[in-house]
């Protein structure tokens, strides 16, 4: 991997005092992270302003605000690594290298998403690109990366398995139970939490018994990490130690991602739990995007005309999946209950 010292970009010293991914990763991979933020952002802010025009029916859950945790983790991983996704998933899976135009297909309900249509915002799934999948279940997502981890374990194929959750799920059985279990076996997982302080409309501090969600590893043997979940280095650089331990086979570590949600839960939430203040420091100094841009013009890798294209090329990107959607069949009538499970 190019290291920022070897590159011929200009920085401000000789890069040793630089945040951990610009020292780790090529200017081309930043780059590709800061698209993958823009892209995830802009998907949802696509599909929200399709579903006010009633293209999308249901309900979604958008992670705007959160797109420094969904791709700092999935820097370090490769193609055949593994993820379990959740309710707010748009972000995994566009990270983990989904095609915006098939997710857009989905949400329409046709025929070229990736379920067909038939299941929505919740159920993107592309086992091609190791995503197991979006999941509704709170936590369900959870034990499914345990399993799958112990598969890879036994097949000894060195792939590592992230189970994506919120601060919701840790108060749930099942996030217990899997990490005891992988902990027992050592098992090539990453625990991630986007600890964006609410479950729908309930704080983690009223919800939750611990002040942080990664002080909980200790009761399973396991390193936990708390990161400011915004800033895309940091979050990396969690992600790079956590997936490190599991490929040399040294088990599972939980990594907390603190991190905040502009939107309010689903598209019914009117947002009365939270201070305008509170959303608005968030919004304004905090935002994940920023953050980084700011980070990259500062030493060095981008300047204002090449994020402007870049902005411009993701931009590009949405209206065209928008329109294949658009003109995308919808399923026949006479096979609409395939695929599902029941009929
Ligand atoms: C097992 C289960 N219980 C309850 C729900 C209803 N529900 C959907 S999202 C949600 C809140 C989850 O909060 P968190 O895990 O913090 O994720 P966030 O929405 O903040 O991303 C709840 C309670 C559900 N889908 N599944
Ligand atoms: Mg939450």
């Amino acid at each position: 991997m190019a290291s920022a010292k070897t590159s011929n970009i200009k920085l401000k010293d000789d890069g040793s005092n630089l945040p951990f991914a610009f020292r780790h990763y090529s200017p081309d991979q930043l780059k590709e992270a800061l698209r993958k933020m823009y892209l995830i952002r802009r998907f949802e802010e696509g599909a929200e302003e399709s579903y006010t025009r009633g293209l999308i029916h249901g309900t979604m859950h958008l992670s705007i605000g959160q797109e420094a945790s969904a791709v700092g983790i999935s820097m370090p991983l490769a193609e055949q690594d593994m993820i379990t996704s959740t309710h707010r998933g748009h972000g995994h899976c566009i990270a983990k290298g989904a095609d915006v135009s098939r997710m857009f297909a989905e949400f329409f309900g046709k025929e070229t998403g990736y379920c067909k249509g038939r299941g929505g915002s919740m159920h993107i799934a592309d086992v091609s690109k190791g995503n197991l999948g979006a999941n509704g279940i709170v936590g369900g997502g959870i034990p499914i990366a345990v399993g799958a981890a112990l598969s890879a374990k036994k097949q000894k194929n060195g792939k590592v398995v992230i189970a994506y959750f919120g601060d919701g799920a840790n108060n749930e059985g099942a996030f217990h139970e899997a990490l005891n279990m992988a902990s027992v076996w050592k098992l090539p997982v990453v625990f991630v939490c986007e600890n964006n302080g609410y479950g729908m409309s309930t704080s983690t501090a009223r919800s939750t018994a611990v002040a942080n969600v990664a002080d909980r590893a200790v009761a399973y043997n396991m390193p936990g990490v708390i990161v400011d979940g915004n800033n895309l280095s940091d979050v990396a650089e969690a992600s790079h130690n956590a997936v490190e331990r599991a490929r040399r086979g040294e088990g599972p570590t939980l990594i907390e991602c603190k991190t905040y949600r502009h939107r309010g839960h689903s598209k019914s939430d009117r947002n009365r739990y939270r201070t305008k203040e509170e959303i608005e420091d968030w919004v304004s100094n905090r935002d994940p995007i920023h953050l980084f841009e700011d980070q990259l013009k500062e030493f060095g890798f981008l300047d204002d005309r090449q994020i402007t294209d870049l902005r411009d090329s993701v931009e590009k990107e949405i209206a065209d999946a928008i329109e294949f959607a658009k003109d995308s069949p919808s399923p026949d009538l006479s096979n609409l209950t395939r695929d599902v499970y029941t009929d």
